[in-house]
């Protein structure tokens, strides 16, 4: 009699701490058993596979609604397919609020088309306009829905907040046991800079990072951080691109402020030179904050070997090169202002970790297990995610270590008609994804129905719990 619906045999288990080379059994979708000789309904070989957790990508863009009614070109059903040919079980993506709008009519509408999904998803929701209502209803209105994460912007018109009404989002998320995710550039300095570069004729792609240089990054990182103390609020700095910005969070993490550090592969593996393409073709590798010089790589490696960066996510967000509805939506060839920020990551997010991290001899197999699943579960209150042992979700990939692939945009399977990584070569492959126990893609054909996905509700969580510091022990977020 088998013990299991499946037992995945032979494998090496690969935790955030450990290698074992052992079996998984598998029942209702959960982790039932790790151990040896186990009997399956279904057996899945997995000799010289790595088995690790389902990826967990916290920062993707994915089906994002723009203020004109219309969405970004990557739909709940293609960014699925992406994530799941990738190793990718779970995401957070974004619910937008619109500037002078309620939260709560956009979130129905992107629940609803959430609910196409084929990967499980939780939201953070982006805040562009506290007033009263949002800060005093609607926030913890999310919270009691589920939404544990709000997303900030520190630039970016129309989205950005200034110092004090930034400070009104902390305050509310502090309220409402919350973490606040934040993007991290100066708005003002950036505007200005832009101005200064376009009347000088310096409009190509190209001139997007001068726009935006490290210093605006770290400028706008420490100040976050700084309010964030005052607040005492905890905080994780979302896509940090250099070391140089990373020292702002290390420094506040000696202190003993609860902020957290992401970054994104296009972060290790591009650079400023890659918008230096000729004609536009730089940008498809315009996002924000930029990807910096050649040494940036090598210094944020340094910096995740140490332990410095909490997690790795996408960012993804996919605009095609081609068309009228992504990088080109302004035009032909617009000036870099106008072009749209962001790059398609969700497939291609796991292999390049694998292979720049853990193949090239950078990072363990735990490490990267930690990095892109345990620890972003662990961050964003996703309860038995990221992990492998009894009691958690049978999110699993198994891995085959040796593989060599090149990666092309057809591999991606995303909508977008192009990958930044084109042409690259990786070591390390996801040969098979399973969710919740069910096998959703097998050598690069997903089978998972559209709907398949499950909405992750967050509830409160210990982890994010603010640490009780206070400037003169008053507690403002109480008043204001
Ligand atoms: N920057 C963001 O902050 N979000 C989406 C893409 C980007 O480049
Ligand atoms: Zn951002
Ligand atoms: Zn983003």
């Amino acid at each position: 009699m088998p013990e299991f619906d499946t037992v995945i045999r032979g494998g090496t288990i690969v935790t955030e701490s450990a290698e074992q080379l052992a079996d998984i059994g598998i029942a209702g979708g959960k982790i039932i058993a790790i151990g040896t000789g186990l009997r399956g309904a279904t057996v899945i070989d997995a000799t010289k596979r790595l088995v690790m957790p389902g990826g967990v990508d916290s920062h993707c863009h994915i089906e994002q609604l723009r203020a004109d009614g219309s969405t970004d070109e990557e739909s709940f059903i293609s960014g699925s397919t992406s994530a799941l040919a990738g190793g990718t079980t779970s995401v957070v993506t974004f619910s937008n609020q619109f500037k002078g709008r309620p939260i709560a009519p956009s979130l129905a509408e992107y629940k609803a088309r959430a609910a196409r999904a084929m990967v499980d998803y939780a939201f953070h929701q982006i805040i562009t306009d506290p007033t009263d209502a949002v800060v005093h209803d609607e926030i913890p209105a999310l919270a009691r829905a589920g939404i544990r994460s709000l997303k900030v912007f520190l630039t970016y018109d129309p989205l950005h907040l200034d110092d004090r009404l930034y400070l009104r989002v902390l305050a509310a998320a502090r309220r409402a046991g919350m973490l606040v995710t934040v993007h991290c550039e100066n708005y003002e300095a950036i505007g200005w800079m832009t101005e200064a570069l376009l009347a000088a004729g310096l409009t190509t792609p190209k001139y997007h990072a001068w726009s935006r240089p490290v210093m605006l990054e770290r400028e706008a990182t420490h100040r976050a951080i700084a309010l964030a103390e005052l607040v005492d609020q905890p905080i994780q700095i979302f896509h940090v691109s250099c070391a140089e910005v990373l020292e702002e969070v290390t420094r506040a993490q000696a202190r003993g402020v609860k902020v957290w550090a992401e970054t994104c592969p296009q972060y290790l593996t591009l650079t400023e030179a890659d918008m230096d393409r000729p004609g536009f073709e730089g940008a498809k590798f315009m996002c924000s904050p930029a990807p910096r010089g050649a040494d940036a790589a090598a210094g944020l490696w340094a910096q995740i070997a140490a332990g410095a960066i909490w997690n790795i996510s996408s960012d993804h967000s996919g605009f095609s090169y081609e068309g009228t509805r992504g990088k080109r939506l302004a035009g032909e060839a617009p000036v870099f202002r106008d072009v749209l920020n962001g790059v398609p990551g969700l497939a291609a997010r796991l292999p390049l970790l694998f292979s720049e991290g853990v193949s090239a001899g950078r990072i363990t197999p735990s490490d990267f297990v930690r990095l892109t699943a345990a620890n972003p579960a662990r961050l964003f209150g996703l309860a038995g995610k990221g992990r492998i042992e009894t009691g958690a979700d049978a999110d699993i990939v198994l891995w085959d270590p040796e593989k060599t692939v090149t990666l092309t945009n057809g591999l991606m399977r995303h909508a977008i008609d192009y990958t930044p990584y084109e042409g690259r070569v990786v070591t390390g492959w996801p040969v098979l994804t399973m969710r919740r126990g069910e096998i959703v893609m097998q050598d690069g054909i997903v089978t998972a129905p559209p709907g398949s996905g499950r909405y992750l509700p967050v509830a409160g969580y210990d982890f994010i719990t603010p640490t009780g510091r206070l400037p003169n022990g008053f507690n403002a977020s109480e008043f204001g």
